[in-house]
């Protein structure tokens, strides 16, 4: 399996350079409104819910067609989001949804679309597959811009890949509840990741097709979903750019995840898949893809999703890629367990650097550790799931801990360095758990 991490810190270490040399294009954002906007201490997960949204104004009819909204469905939701999000799968966060990791415990390795976390900034988009348009443009390309139908997407050859994608701020709450430290944006636990198979076109196929030119740096996949506005400052479409090394590598185009056509929630049409990368990097309702021979800076690869704080580099970090370790039980916080019965505690772990090689659990809050049995092959980009039987033989409260080692040899720490935004938590979870 080719591990070449090379070229990916050459690009952050350029691109750190380029960042403090104030080199940036800001791609339509005034550098000093975003100053401003981070003074106020608002971080990308921490975007306060916006418009109600396209996807309030249409449901979708038993023959997958968009039809007239009637009364309020009468199941549980958000405005934002189209598919139902009850209480017994979901904890809602703002406009975004989190999976709970107690409804995975026997649904095998992919996330049912039921279950899946959903992080929009604004609200699901309504976009019908017939109309969509790809359109690849910048100053990267050969010649002018190329426009992709979805036919004309789904007759380039397909490669399917089971594949999580992660919110980079997975964890955070963490930061705050096990290390006592103050972080912005959405207070998520464990639940916003999810396993899905994907089938789509590869990213690199299609920029070929466009005529890349050999000194395109960057490739900038934007949303459709409507411009993100926080405390007066319009921020445009959600778009990150990818180094052109990983765009050409392993980037899917998905127009499927587990067998069926894209769920609107997760990008209908069409989304971008990027392997072992924080969640930003895969844009939903992708509508173009801007290839360019000079950098490119956006607010989501400049002020967000990089680490800041005392911990960190003075400048700031380059901006993050890959995500890192973990592991959850698939079992509420502060569950509630009888006394000398044996249970068997189930789990998941995963990590953006390689596959997961050992599961070790404790039910003693940190002092025994034992091997969990793996269930899965271990594979890259996906989730081991795991478990261990428990007796517990005393009331009272304790903790329960799950720490994974990759084949990178890494293993969970006990302390995450802090950032001001709280994103890659990789430390051991202490999981609280009630015996009575
Ligand atoms: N167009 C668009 N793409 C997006 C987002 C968004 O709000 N708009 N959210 C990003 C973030 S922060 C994450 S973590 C993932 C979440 O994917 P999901 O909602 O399918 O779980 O999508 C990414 N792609
Ligand atoms: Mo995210």
């Amino acid at each position: 399996m080719p591990h070449d991490l090379s070229a990916e810190s050459r690009y952050d270490r350029t691109r750190l350079r380029q960042w403090a040399r104030g080199r940036a294009r800001s791609a339509g954002v005034d550098r000093r409104d975003l100053l401003k906007l981070f003074a106020a201490g608002v971080g990308a997960a921490g975007l306060p819910a916006l418009s109600g949204g396209p996807a309030a104004a249409a449901t979708t009819g038993a023959t997958g067609a968009p039809t007239v909204p009637t009364t309020p469905a009468p199941v549980a939701g958000l405005p934002g989001v189209v598919k139902p999000l009850p209480p017994e799968l979901f904890t809602l966060r703002g406009t975004n949804a989190e999976t709970r990791f107690a409804a995975l415990r026997g649904t095998g390795q992919l996330t049912p679309v039921d279950r899946f976390f959903v992080r929009n900034h604004t609200a699901t988009p309504r976009v019908d597959a017939d109309s969509w348009r790809l359109k690849v443009w910048g100053s990267g390309l050969r010649g002018a811009a190329v426009e992709f139908s979805y036919d004309r997407l789904r007759a380039l050859p397909a490669v399917e890949r089971t594949l999580f994608i992660e919110c980079a701020g997975n964890g955070r709450s963490f930061y705050t509840t096990q290390q006592g430290q103050q972080v912005t944006g959405t207070a998520w636990t464990l639940g916003a990741v999810g396993v899905a198979h994907w089938r789509g076109a590869r990213l690199s196929d299609v920029l070929r097709h466009a005529g890349v030119r050999a000194d395109a740096v960057d490739v900038l996949p934007r949303g459709l979903d409507d411009e993100v506005v926080t405390n007066g400052v319009n921020l445009g479409r959600v778009r990150r750019p990818l180094p052109v090394s990983k765009a050409l590598d392993d980037v899917i185009l998905a127009y499927e995840m587990n067998g069926r056509p894209l769920p609107p929630d997760h990008g209908h049409p069409v989304r971008v898949v990027v392997p072992d990368w924080i969640g930003i990097s895969s844009i939903k309702w992708v509508g173009d893809i801007e290839v360019s021979s000079t950098p490119l800076y956006t607010p989501w690869n400049t002020d967000l999703y990089r680490l800041f704080g005392p911990d960190q580099p003075p400048q700031g970090s380059a901006p993050l890629t890959r995500q890192t370790l973990k592991s959850a039980f698939e079992l509420e916080l502060g569950a509630t367990v009888p006394v000398h019965r044996t249970r068997l505690l189930t789990g998941r772990s995963w990590s953006g650097a390689a596959p997961v090689r050992r599961v070790e659990v404790s039910t003693d809050g940190g002092r025994h550790w034992q091997r969990a049995r793996l269930h899965d092959a271990p594979r890259r980009g996906n989730w081991v799931r795991w478990s261990l039987p428990w007796t517990p033989r005393a009331t009272g409260t304790t903790a329960l801990l799950a720490r994974a080692t990759d084949a990178t040899g890494r293993t969970q720490p006990e302390t995450t360095a802090h950032n001001t935004q709280g994103y890659l938590f990789d430390a051991v979870v202490r999981h609280p758990v009630t015996v009575v």
